[in-house]
């Protein structure tokens, strides 16, 4: 739902759909847009410290992302909160990520049948720089929003960041390694090297939650080319970017899904990953966090909240939890974050009457919303 006109028709034709996809549904939707505010630079450390990424919007997961291989077993099995904001010349974000095996550390680098170890982790763009513990991150910063994949170069990519393995450290340590397309290694390496593109990774000990820790900048200039010569800043105003995320979790091989190089999870939150078409989308808005400004002004500032047929919205809240339950008082879909998003309501809902219960900045919600396939 990037391309505005998609978006057009696709209410227009709300109406008259047909539940394509009326398999059951058991967990929310993932977020369609997402919002960086300007806020504090923070320090890429790997560590979240007090309050550095508090003026940030954010996302938690993986309820309602898509799964391409097994389903996580549990919060602590794999869950994560996303952050995500910009100052004047970089975007970043942070991920704290519950995993209870950390992959190449806690267990062998083992790989799936019919691979081997050797080629999986070598270190060039033969190499598998997705396989282990760690995320995915794309962007399509000219919002070209095509039926392709990233181009390999500042108006669209696809960089890793892997737990056990990186460009700089080897396997030392883990951080960025470059992703696709094959083509784009050299560029991407480039942003790596000379700190354009730079991450932290810090692992979690138990007595934290199991897990790891990202912190990830991205400088515009070269990183977010949005037109010919022209790379984003913070004075590049309000600008909608293509974005997709994705989280690979690799535990012991005897879990492992058996598909794809017997990955256990890896889940993401736009349609087909492979299509910048159907990604997310990142609103960069030059102004604060509106949340901030809630957070001094409770009482007059609360978030606010729209449902209409297959679409909520939610404004500048501090934290908002609702559910959709249907008419066998069933909970079918959660929503649960801070600050704005936008939500598509999943299209394997079936149409019918829904009640929306719930609450925002500690004020209960609770309406109803017809759904029309
Ligand atoms: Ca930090
Ligand atoms: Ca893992």
């Amino acid at each position: 739902m990037r391309n505005p006109a998609k978006y057009q028709q696709f209410v227009a034709g709300v109406f008259s759909m047909v539940g394509l996809l009326a398999s059951g549904l058991s967990a929310g939707a993932a977020p369609q847009t997402f919002t960086a505010y300007k806020g504090a630079t923070p320090t890429i450390d790997g560590t979240l410290s007090p309050g550095e990424w508090s003026d940030a919007a954010f996302i938690n997961g993986l309820s309602g992302w898509k799964e391409e291989c097994r389903v996580a077993n549990n919060a602590a099995d794999l869950s994560l909160t996303c952050y995500i904001k910009h100052d004047d010349t970089c975007l970043y974000f942070a991920y704290d990520v519950t995993d209870n095996i950390i992959y190449g550390v806690d267990t062998p680098r083992w790989v799936g049948a019919g691979s081997d170890s050797a080629t999986v982790h070598k270190l060039d763009s033969t190499g598998w720089a997705w396989y282990g513990d760690g995320v995915e991150l794309m962007i399509d910063a000219a919002n070209a929003s095509s039926m392709s994949g990233p181009a390999g170069n500042g108006s669209s990519w696809k960089m890793v960041c892997s737990t056990h393995k990186s460009r700089l450290y080897g396997f030392a340590s883990g951080g960025l390694l470059e992703g696709a397309p094959a083509s784009a290694l050299s560029a991407y390496q480039t942003w790596i090297t000379t700190q354009a593109m730079k991450a932290a990774v810090r692992l979690k000990p138990a007595s934290e939650g199991r897990g790891y820790v990202i912190e990830w900048k991205i400088r515009g200039n070269p990183c977010l080319q949005i037109g010919n010569g022209q790379f984003w800043s913070g004075s590049s105003g309000a600008r909608t970017m293509g974005m997709n995320l994705e989280i690979e979790d690799l535990d012991q091989l005897a879990d492992s899904a058996g598909w794809m190089g017997f990955r256990h999870i890896a889940n993401w939150i736009g349609g087909n990953k492979e299509l910048m078409s159907e990604w997310g989308s990142l609103v960069i808005d030059p102004g604060n966090n509106p949340s901030n400004a809630a957070r001094d002004k409770p009482a007059s500032a609360p978030g606010q909240f729209s449902i209409s047929g297959n679409r909520m919205s939610i404004r500048g809240s501090l934290d908002y939890r609702i559910a959709l339950q249907d008419t066998r008082g069933r909970t079918v879909c959660r929503f649960d974050g801070r600050g704005g998003a936008h939500y598509s309501i999943p299209e394997k809902l079936p149409a019918g009457s829904y009640l929306v219960t719930g609450a925002i900045d500690g004020k209960k919600i609770e309406t109803s919303t017809a759904i029309v396939r």
